[in-house]
C-alpha cells in the first residue's frame, strides 16, 4: 500500500483525503492496472477512448477544466475559474501508480483544453469545456514540430488570413490524441520572422478539412501518439484563443500550470515501483535471508524514499502556491518536474534491480515502469530545459 501520509501536509486538506478515495474506487472498477500494455494500436486508441468515458461519467474529469464548466463540486472551488493545480497533481499521481494509459487519458483533457480554460472566451469555454468534463469530446495540444520541440518559437506552421478566416498549414508531431481528438489546440505563427512575438493558438476541430493524421507514432511505452499535417485548414477568426501574437504565452502559462502534474504522474510511477520493492525484497530469500535483511537493499530502499518524499514536497509546494498565492510558479512547476521526473527514473531503476533478473522480464511491472517513465523527463520541456527556466528566473529576480 503507497505510503499516504503526504495527505496530511499543509498543501492538502479533507476535500483532497475524499478525492483519493474516489480515484481510488474507480481505479479498482474501472482501470486495468500495470503492467498491461497495449501494442496495437486501434485497441490503445479504443482503451484511451473507453478510459476518458468512464472518468466522465465518473466525474474525475471534472478537474481537467475549470469548476464553472463541469457538473458536480470540485476539490476546492477556486476563485475566477481557475484550474484546482493540486487536485490534478493528485489525480494524476494516483491515476500513474495504477496505469500510464489511465494517467495519460486524464492529462490530456487538461493539457489539450487548458489554453481554453485559461486564455478562452465565454463562448470557446461554453462550447468545448464541459463536453471536455463529461468525456465526450477528447482534447489534444498540439505545439511541437519535427524542428521545432524545445526552441518553440522555431515553429513555422503558418496561419494566414483570408478575409474573416485564417488558413493554417505545416506539420505538428508527437502529439498525443492525434486521430482521437475532436479538437486540436494548434500553434501556428501570422508573420514570416522567426521569433515569439507573432505566435497564435487556434482551435482547430479534427473534421476541419486539410486536417489529417499522417503517422501514428509507436514509443517505448505505448500511448496514442502521432503527426498531424494540417493544409490549408480554414478555421474562422473566432477560432484563436487570446489575441494575435498571445500564442507564445499561452502556451508557456499552459506549461506552468502541467508541468507540475508531469511530475505528479512521475510520482505516482515511482511510488508503485517502491510498493513492488518493498514486497519483492521481503519475500525474495538470498544466502538464506530475506533480501530486505541486508544492509545494501536498506540503503537502495531509503534512497528511493527520500527521493519520493522530495518529489512530494516540489510537487505539492508549485500547486499550493499556484492554487492558494495565485502567484506565477514557472520555477516551482520547473523544480517540480525536473526533480519528480529524474527521481522517479532513479526510483524505478532501484527498483528493477531488487528485482534481479526478473526485473527484466517483460509483463513485469517494474519493467513496464522503467520504459514508462522515460518520456516524462522529455515531454512538456526537457529536464534541460527545466534547468533553464529555473535559473533564469534566478537570475532574471536579481
Ligand atoms: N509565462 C508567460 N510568459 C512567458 C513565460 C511564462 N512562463 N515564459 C516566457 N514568457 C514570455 C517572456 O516574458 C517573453 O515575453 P516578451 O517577449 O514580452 O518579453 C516571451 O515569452 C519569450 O520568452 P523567452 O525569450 O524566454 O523565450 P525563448 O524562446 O528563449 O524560450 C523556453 C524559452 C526555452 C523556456 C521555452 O521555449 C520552453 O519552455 N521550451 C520548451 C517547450 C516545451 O515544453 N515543449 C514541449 C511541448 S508540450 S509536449
Amino acid at each position: 500500500m503507497a505510503d499516504k501520509s503526504f495527505l496530511s501536509w499543509p498543501f492538502l486538506g479533507q476535500q483532497y483525503v475524499n478525492l483519493l478515495e474516489e480515484l481510488e474506487s474507480f481505479a479498482a472498477t474501472h482501470i486495468e492496472p500495470f503492467p498491461l500494455e497495449i501494442h496495437d494500436g486501434e485497441a490503445l486508441d479504443r482503451e484511451a477512448t473507453r478510459l476518458v468515458s468512464a472518468m466522465g461519467e465518473a466525474g474525475l474529469l471534472r478537474y481537467t477544466v475549470p469548476g464553472a464548466y463541469s457538473q458536480g463540486e470540485g476539490a476546492v472551488k477556486l476563485p475566477d475559474g481557475r484550474l484546482d493545480v493540486r487536485a490534478l497533481c493528485l489525480c494524476r499521481e494516483t491515476l500513474g501508480r495504477y496505469s500510464g494509459l489511465a494517467d495519460f487519458a486524464f492529462a490530456m483533457q487538461g493539457l489539450g483544453s487548458a489554453p481554453i480554460s485559461l486564455f478562452g472566451s465565454d463562448a470557446q469555454k461554453q462550447r468545448y469545456l464541459p463536453d471536455v468534463a463529461a468525456g465526450k469530446r477528447l482534447a489534444a495540444f498540439a505545439i511541437s514540430e519535427s524542428n521545432s520541440g524545445s526552441d518553440v518559437a522555431a515553429m513555422t506552421t503558418r496561419a494566414v488570413r483570408d478575409g474573416a478566416d485564417y488558413l493554417i498549414s505545416g506539420a505538428k508531431t508527437w502529439i498525443s490524441n492525434a486521430g482521437l481528438a475532436d479538437q486540436y489546440v494548434v500553434f501556428a505563427r501570422t508573420g514570416s520572422e522567426r521569433g515569439s512575438s507573432d505566435i497564435c493558438a487556434f482551435i482547430v476541430e479534427a473534421d476541419t478539412p486539410g486536417l489529417r493524421v499522417s503517422e501514428r507514432i509507436p514509443v517505448i511505452a505505448p500511448h496514442p501518439l502521432g503527426t498531424l499535417e494540417l493544409s490549408e485548414c480554414r478555421v474562422p477568426a473566432s477560432a484563436m484563443i487570446g489575441s494575435p501574437g498571445d500564442g507564445f504565452k499561452i502556451a508557456m502559462a499552459t506549461l506552468d500550470v502541467f508541468r507540475s502534474t508531469v511530475g505528479a504522474a512521475a510520482l505516482g510511477f515511482a511510488r508503485r515501483a517502491m510498493d513492488e520493492a518493498l514486497a519483492r525484497v521481503q519475500e525474495r530469500e538470498v544466502f538464506k535471508k530475506p533480501l530486505a535483511a541486508f544492509q545494501l537493499t536498506q540503503a537502495k530502499i531509503a534512497e528511493m524514499a527520500v527521493d519520493i518524499d522530495a518529489s512530494a514536497l516540489l510537487i505539492y509546494r508549485a500547486a499550493w502556491t499556484r492554487d492558494v498565492l495565485n502567484q506565477p510558479v514557472a520555477r516551482e512547476a520547473s523544480m517540480a518536474k525536473l526533480y519528480a521526473t529524474e527521481a522517479a527514473q532513479r526510483v524505478i531503476d532501484h527498483a528493477v534491480q531488487l528485482f534481479g533478473g526478473r526485473g527484466v522480464v517483460v509483463g513485469e511491472t517494474v519493467e513496464a515502469l522503467y520504459r514508462e517513465i522515460r518520456a516524462l523527463r522529455i515531454y512538456e520541456g526537457t529536464s534541460e530545459i527545466q534547468k533553464l527556466v529555473i535559473a533564469g528566473q534566478l537570475l532574471n529576480a536579481r
